[in-house]
């Protein structure tokens, strides 16, 4: 490719070429003029204006990229939760104060229009903003990456509450337009599925071909990863399933219009929705589709559009990493070696080889229930070729096994990737141990328990290919962004390269001796809460006094996250403000701030979410408890709520089960904002700890191994119960209809499973986090205390930026280096 047309120069970096240019996008694009325009109009046109400055940058290092092949990383993910655009395109190309100075010359607020944007919830959680934050890490390290997914048309769902209870309703994140996408319809891929598939022996050699039995189109959508600052823009390739037109054509001849719209619609059902479920895969057919669609047109796109033509493809390995986040994308294991073999001719056993070393698979859990296992019946209906693929792959790989181990055919059915019970289904965590050169988890303790647990017998087995990358966080959204007056604070002590080298922060440490830094740091977060105060009356209408402790869970709703204990401290507080044991003149005033999403068919998650709102409504409603506490649980937590919410908090909730939390990031981004942590010995918990110190976080509760060996043993929770009059009141409470208008029933189900079962064990943690909660309440009497370790918090957590777990995964892992963009 040769670069024939001209640099188009960007308009002028200055408040007289950014509003022309925005006057530009409102009268030809948007259609409209200032007067007229709507909100929306005048956000779009915004929207437009900040992406044409980063425009020829994009063209630059597509084109570049083309021109100086090195090794791209390729990130496979079935989720980005990106957050919204504007924002982040604002500070990465340096136009925060012009578009800001621009828009009030021409009577706009750039906060109002910024509010505007609806962000595209295309994840569920943890690890779809993992992806989104490790794509603005790769684009901000001059990394050639490319990260590929699925453009939903629905994405995670909108949460609503009705009469406390979770309603759902779909999010039409497209309907205002869509500024930050760029559709590329001429270099769709079509995806087939179904059929089956014929071998025929050609000189001697068996040739296997699949014949499908139906397709879909592939549409790819571009949206610009900018790094910061920095001159380039990687891309995001989302892809969204069309009907082919061949398909469309046949039926149009027998003149059936309707069945051909029908099919239209069959084939635009691919991606229609995100699947809410983040924990326990359901196996539907629908999400096989979905995954098998992104995977094929994205190794289709890099292998035939992104590498030069003619590009031999023994060399793949050298030319990219691709990585697969979590199993979803697991399926492109067997599809390149279809490429490679079926389509292209290599040798099996050179094909293999290739393929191992493209592949790299990150787990991000520990639940059995959450590893993802596909029907042989099913995925022989939808892949009948990848399933012939997979057997011959676990044939070889268990002739491995029995020559390494001898024939232990136990151990053998252990490791099989084909699981024959309890019905024959393809594990696809198997597979991508199988198939990969690299395993890692996300935390230290997580990629451990990886190890000694969860894929012990294939840690014996390829010990080498285990390795450890503890997750990070965006400084740039989640404090530069997130937090205007704490990255100004930092700045003015420290310099502003932390934004992009986070360890930096280690130089604050010597501030949080100095009694001015930490008088300032605390007006900061008090600002942060009135920003907070703001949000949450505007848009949930919900009064909060930003002069109480804010005490903050939001991560989605989950057993093993443990929001129930939370809900037990809340009602013992409740329950001991109202028979006087405490006084709510003197007691520490707290405001505890719930946000959470059940997966729509988790019973007992949203069992959960009705208590809390309903103790909420309770606690709110008492004349004397509300004076102490409140609790306010804002539906429809999301990242735009993030932003506002983590800045402002001062004491962070991460208390699931130890061993049960892969990593956790919300924990992270909380504590480089200043919040202390209340936590169990957890996931990335732990590093927290380790790196802040003992004196600057609250740990309570059983560690791994004690938990697990109480388990062995037969964990009784009935037996705390009776043993500890405190939790016996507060459980008592619930079931008495307290909170349930009398009504005994309502909340019984939650209390007898927490006697009976309590399978993440909040009965046996329940007195330690009381006693870490009157911990927090002493300490945080003492304001210089604690704002003194909030700083220390900020000073010591610089390690967990996502620039350093891509680092990490650059050494490890991947062997790619950086590419400046010129010019
Ligand atoms: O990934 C989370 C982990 O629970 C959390 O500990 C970790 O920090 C984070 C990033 O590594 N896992 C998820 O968010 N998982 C999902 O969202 C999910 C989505 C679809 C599934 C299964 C899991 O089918």
């Amino acid at each position: 490719m040769t670069e024939t047309t001209p640099l188009i120069a960007s308009p002028e970096l200055n408040v007289e070429g950014f509003t022309r240019q925005y006057l530009r996008e409102l009268t030809y694009t948007q259609g409209t003029t200032l007067e007229r325009a709507s909100t929306n109009d005048k956000y779009l046109a915004l929207a437009r204006t900040v992406r044409s400055y980063l425009m020829s940058r994009w063209n630059r290092t597509v084109t570049q990229q083309y021109h100086e092949p090195a090794r791209a990383v390729a990130y496979l993910s079935a989720e980005f939760l990106l957050g919204r655009q504007l924002d982040n395109a604002l500070i990465a190309s340096g136009l925060e104060e012009i578009a800001a100075e621009g828009l009030a010359g021409l009577g706009l607020s750039l906060d109002e229009l910024r509010a505007a944007e609806v962000e595209p919830g295309l994840g569920n959680g943890g690890l779809g903003r993992l992806a989104a934050c490790f794509i603005d890490s790769l684009a901000t390290m001059n990394i050639p990456a490319i990260g590929y997914g699925i453009r939903y048309e629905f994405g995670i769902f909108r949460q609503t509450f009705v009469d406390g209870r979770q309603v759902e309703e779909p999010d039409n994140w497209l309907d205002n337009g869509s500024p930050w996408e760029i559709a590329r319809p001429e270099q769709e891929v079509e995806i087939s599925f179904g059929g089956h598939t014929e071998t025929t022996t050609v000189d001697g050699v068996e040739k296997t071909t699949w014949v499908p039995g139906w397709s879909v189109l592939a549409l790819p959508y571009n949206y610009m990863v900018p790094g910061y600052l920095n001159g380039r823009v990687n891309t995001l390739r989302l892809w969204s399933a069309r009907a082919t037109h061949a398909f469309d054509l046949k039926i149009f001849n027998y003149g059936d219009y309707a069945e051909a719209v029908r099919a239209q619609t069959f084939a635009e059902n691919i991606t229609k929705v995100l699947y809410p479920e983040d924990s326990t895969p359901q196996g539907k057919e629908l999400r096989l589709q979905q995954q098998y669609f992104f995977v094929a047109a994205s190794l289709h796109d890099f292998v035939e559009r992104v590498l030069e033509a003619g590009f031999d493809l023994h060399d793949l390995p050298e030319r990219v990493a691709f990585q697969l986040n979590d199993t979803h994308p697991v399926i492109a294991i067997p599809e390149l070696m279809r490429v490679l073999v079926d389509l292209k001719g290599l040798a099996w056993d050179e094909a293999w080889a290739i393929t191992q070393k493209c592949f790299a698979y990150t787990c991000h859990t520990l639940l059995p229930e959450a590893l993802e296992v596909w029907p042989v019946e099913l995925m022989s209906r939808l892949l009948p070729r990848h399933m012939e693929i997979i057997y011959r792959i676990n044939d070889e790989f268990l002739e491995q096994v029995r020559a390494k181990f001898g024939n232990d055919e136990m151990l053998v059915r252990r490791m099989s990737i084909i699981a024959e019970y309890p019905e024959r289904a393809v594990r696809m965590a198997y597979l991508a141990s199988v198939g990969t050169t690299k395993i890692n988890g996300v935390a230290e303790l997580h990629s451990q328990l990886l190890r000694d647990k969860v894929l012990n017998d294939f840690a014996a087995f390829a010990p080498e290919k285990f390795t450890n990358v503890t997750n990070g966080v965006t400084p740039r959204r989640f404090v530069r962004l997130a937090n205007p007056g704490l990255s100004a604070l930092i700045t003015e002590a420290i310099g502003d390269g932390w934004v992009t080298d986070l360890s930096r922060l280690s130089e604050l440490e010597p501030f949080a001796d100095d009694a001015e830094f930490r008088r300032r740091f605390r007006e900061i977060k008090r600002g942060n809460k009135d920003r907070l105060v703001t949000l949450l009356k505007n848009r949930d209408g919900i009064d909060i006094d930003p002069d109480t402790m804010l005490d903050v869970m939001v991560k989605r709703l989950h057993e093993y996250k443990r929001q129930l204990l939370k809900v037990l401290h809340v009602v013992s507080q409740y329950d001991r403000l109202k028979s006087g044991a405490i006084d709510p003149a003197t007691t520490v005033h707290r405001t505890f701030v719930f946000g959470a999403k059940a997966a729509p068919g988790y019973q007992m998650a949203k069992e959960i979410i009705a208590l809390i709102n309903h103790v909420g409504a309770r606690v709110n409603g008492d004349p004397v408890v509300s004076q102490a506490l409140r609790v306010a649980f804002p539906a429809n937590y999301n990242v735009t709520v993030a932003e506002t919410l983590v800045p402002a908090a001062d004491l962070s909730e991460q208390i699931s089960l130890a061993g049960k939390e892969a990593s956790g990031t919300g924990n992270m981004k909380f504590a480089l904002n200043g919040a202390l942590t209340v936590g169990t010995d957890d996931g990335a918990n732990v590093e927290i700890r380790q790196l802040v110190g003992d004196e600057n976080f609250f740990l309570f509760g059983l560690t791994e191994p004690e938990a697990s060996a109480i388990q062995e043993a037969g964990y009784r929770p009935s037996s705390y119960y009776e043993q500890n009059p405190d939790l016996r009141r507060v459980l008592d409470l619930i079931a008495s209809g307290e909170f349930s208008g009398g009504d005994r029933s309502v909340f019984e189900p939650i209390v007898s499973n927490l006697l009976h079962e309590d399978r993440f064990m909040v009965l046996a943690d329940f007195q330690s986090y009381m006693d870490a909660q009157e911990r927090v309440d002493t300490y945080y009497r003492d304001q210089e205390a604690w704002s003194r370790s909030a700083v220390l918090n900020v000073a010591r957590t610089g390690f967990f930026s996502s620039d350093r777990s891509m680092q990490d995964y650059l050494d490890r892992i991947w062997h790619a280096s950086p590419v400046p963009i010129e010019g």
